[in-house]
């Protein structure tokens, strides 16, 4: 028996942080959730699977018209031409309370419902799945105690969206501990939510398969699905399989050996050769960021939007619609300590002075992190994630701050820079 193990499909979710520029592959963002899910559908025919697992989230929320819908149900008619059944069940995106619209999947999909927990057996494959859905976007509750007992003679599955005890960067829904899933008695819990893969248990398995397309720079990496083959009621075989049509990268490029900025232009376009490499023949989506002391820092100051768009043309010029610059960060400093810069200048070495000794700021900024987590704490955590706020407890990130701060307040005061 073979199956595919896929969770938080997220289709037709809109990619986040979509920079437009001319010749950004807008288009091919845009549908990269249908093509990894069609991906998906074709290595199931591929590897001649049994079944399809959907642990939760296949949608990102309500649709926007049917055509999410039907997209999908001819991507599971498909399976059902190939005889493969699917079973699936509901996440936090696509819990009954966000769902306005619906359509009937065709007969090989079983979805399950968000009432109670619920066992679907099918004696031909000595097979017994159990799962639930989620009624509610936000739940709370431990759903995996309440699911039932392992039917005997079955290779026993559970289905389910959550955290477990809690993973960064994720909501806590449907919490429970690995302990209570390994006391169920199950031979593989299939649970989604968290969108890097994990495997958190092996025999019993319980595995997270991670989402299998990334959707924004936190997203990075390769991403897919969890193909599991099984021998004589066990476990023999688990797999990662890759269904991504656009990869994730964020690349630092360190220049502080760099001279002009042409120079280190040339090091992000080497950066960007190797991650292309490594992404076969998928979208690269690629975040730059210059890093270090370096005497193009000034030049790179200067003038940011100049120099974002020429690494955008030779980044076209090299690798044309095969790379999309998500975002290009210039996070360089002075090549040589910012006190030389002022030296006869005593207003300015005095302002230094202060932002070299600011570690009461660092205290001040501290002090004020219970408020901002007061108003944080009422984010969802997605949107909180996209923020990006650093963390100003870490004395070290705001040392950090600082010399940002530094970088652009210098060339200004000193006259180099515009204004
Ligand atoms: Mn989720």
């Amino acid at each position: 028996m073979k199956f595919l193990h896929t969770a938080d499909i997220h289709l037709d979710s809109p990619l986040v942080g979509l920079a437009r520029y001319e010749g950004a592959p807008v288009d091919e963002l845009r549908g990269a959730t249908r093509r990894a899910l069609a991906n998906m559908v074709r290595l199931a025919v591929d590897e001649t699977v049994d079944f399809v697992l959907i642990a939760g989230d296949l949608y990102d929320g309500d649709w926007r018209d049917y055509n999410t819908g039907l997209f999908f149900a001819a991507q599971m008619g498909e399976l059902n031409r190939h005889g493969i059944r699917v079973f699936l069940v509901a996440g936090n995106h696509d819990a009954a309370n966000r769902m306005s619209r619906d359509l009937k999947l065709p007969e090989n999909v079983h979805r399950f419902t968000s009432r109670a927990p619920e066992t679907v057996t099918v004696p031909e494959l000595a097979l017994a799945v159990h799962g639930q859905s989620y009624r509610t976007a936000e739940l709370h509750d431990n759903l995996a105690t309440g699911f039932p007992a392992p039917r005997p003679g079955c290779f026993n599955i559970g289905l389910l969206h959550t955290a477990v005890s809690g993973r960064p960067g994720h909501d806590p829904y449907a919490p429970c501990t690995l302990e209570e899933l390994l006391a169920r008695g199950y031979d593989y819990w299939a649970l989604g939510h968290v969108h890097s893969r994990e495997e958190l248990h092996a025999t019993p398995w319980v595995v997270m398969p991670g989402n299998i397309q990334g959707r924004q720079i936190r997203e990075a990496g390769a991403k897919g699905c969890t193909l599991v083959t099984v021998a004589s009621g066990e476990v023999e075989k688990v797999e990662h399989r890759e269904l991504d049509v656009v990869r994730w990268a964020h690349l630092t490029v360190p220049v502080t050996g760099a001279a002009t900025p042409e120079e280190a232009l040339e090091l992000a376009v080497t950066a960007a050769e190797g991650a292309l490499a490594a992404a076969g023949d998928r979208l690269l989506a690629a975040r730059f960021e210059f890093q270090g002391r370096s005497a193009v820092h000034s030049r790179f100051a200067g003038d940011e939007e100049r120099w974002t768009n020429e690494l955008r043309a030779q980044l076209l010029g090299s690798f044309g619609d095969r790379l999309w610059a998500e975002k290009i960060l210039f996070r360089t400093a002075p090549p040589h300590a910012a006190a030389d810069a002022v030296a006869g200048n005593p207003a300015l070495a005095l302002l230094l002075e202060a932002m070299e000794t600011a570690d009461d700021a660092g205290a001040i900024l501290a002090a004020e992190r219970p408020e901002i987590e007061k108003i944080l704490a009422k984010v969802p955590m997605e949107l909180r994630n996209q923020l990006d706020l650093p963390a100003l407890d870490d004395p070290a990130v705001v040392a950090a701050l600082f010399d940002e701060i530094r970088a652009i307040l210098l060339p200004l005061l000193l006259g180099h820079g515009e204004g």
